[in-house]
């Protein structure tokens, strides 16, 4: 019966499994003005994205400081956009999971939603997230190092190797922060300014190891909104969380939407 309810509302993927949460958080909930998730790249696990940290992760093959960063793209162009052509190939094939389904529904539940993401492959967006702020760019757009024109995903050449711009000769690029770039001013600037008006942050899949992302829970703390993180990892957030679940977020988050929503019908009668 609950069952059927979560499957409706999130998706046939979705698993029942009661979370064990402080009831304290159904109460700020009901009471928040902005709900801010900041998303990593565990929240895309579940949708068969490699995360980058961990046993599993991207840079147990690959080095970052081989393939993240600008010196590594200009030492070995080729190499990089067939790291990034492959990993778009991965992207196209997945689609979103309950626990970017979940985010979209919670713009229904609740008056402001923002989600803060680090991820680079626009699940948020697909899944129908209206309010997402991309931190680290998009893996699907892309601009030539050197006039700066535009590329969308589509307009490269299939074929492997360096795409190189029609206009000027120069190497196409992803639009990704790579390790050693500042973050785009508009997005980090606004995502910044959520975390300080969040009354509740979620810390959704993230390992908080790479700043200045991972400053912004400490930010929302430190103007006093409820912090969660769901990981089933230990993070530095976990030491200042008012709240940690641990459990795959594609679990978590529509299972605690839904025991928010009982909790606030039986509140109600
Ligand atoms: C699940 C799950 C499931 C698994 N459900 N959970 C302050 C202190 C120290 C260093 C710095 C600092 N400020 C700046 C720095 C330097 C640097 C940095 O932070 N380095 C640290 C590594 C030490 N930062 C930068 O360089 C940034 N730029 C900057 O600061 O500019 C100013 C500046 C300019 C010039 C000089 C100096 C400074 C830029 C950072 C760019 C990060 N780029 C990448 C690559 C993007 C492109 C691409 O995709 O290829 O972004 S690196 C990579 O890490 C990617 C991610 O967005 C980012 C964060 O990773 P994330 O999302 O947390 O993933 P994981 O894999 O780490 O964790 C996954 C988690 O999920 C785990 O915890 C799992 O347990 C969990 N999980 N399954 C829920 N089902
Ligand atoms: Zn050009």
């Amino acid at each position: 019966m609950i069952l059927d309810k979560l499957k409706q509302l999130f998706g046939a993927e979705v698993e029942y499994q009661e979370i064990v949460v402080d009831p304290l958080l159904y109460e700020k909930l009901a009471q928040a003005n902005h709900i801010v998730a900041l998303t990593g790249a565990g929240i895309s696990a579940e949708s068969g994205i490699s995360t980058f940290r961990g046993e599993e992760g991207l840079w147990k093959k690959f080095k970052p400081q081989e393939l993240a960063n600008l010196k590594a793209f200009m030492n070995n162009p080729s190499r990089v956009s067939d790291w990034y052509r492959h990993r778009r190939d991965i992207i196209d094939n997945v689609k979103p999971n309950p626990g970017h389904n979940a985010l979209v529904k919670m713009e229904s539940e609740f008056k402001h939603v923002t989600v803060i993401t680090q991820n680079v492959d626009g699940l948020h967006q697909r899944a129908g997230s209206t309010n997402v702020i991309e931190l680290h760019g998009n893996i699907y757009r892309n601009y030539c190092i050197n006039c700066g024109k535009r590329y969308d995903f589509d307009q490269l050449p299939k074929k492997k190797g360096i795409p190189i711009c029609e206009e000027c000769g120069g190497y196409i690029r992803p639009d990704v922060v790579w390790f050693g770039e500042s973050l785009p001013p508009a997005a980090f600037n606004e995502a910044e300014r959520s975390a300080a008006s969040a009354d509740v942050m979620f810390s959704i899949g993230t390992s908080a190891a790479v700043y200045p992302a991972a400053g912004l829970p400490r930010t929302a703390k430190a103007h006093n909104a409820y912090l969660v993180e769901i990981n089933p990892e230990h993070t530095d957030i976990s030491l200042i969380a008012d709240d940690t679940v641990r459990e795959p977020s594609g679990v978590a988050l529509p299972n605690i939407l839904h025991q928010y929503q009982e909790w606030k019908n039986s509140s109600e009668n």
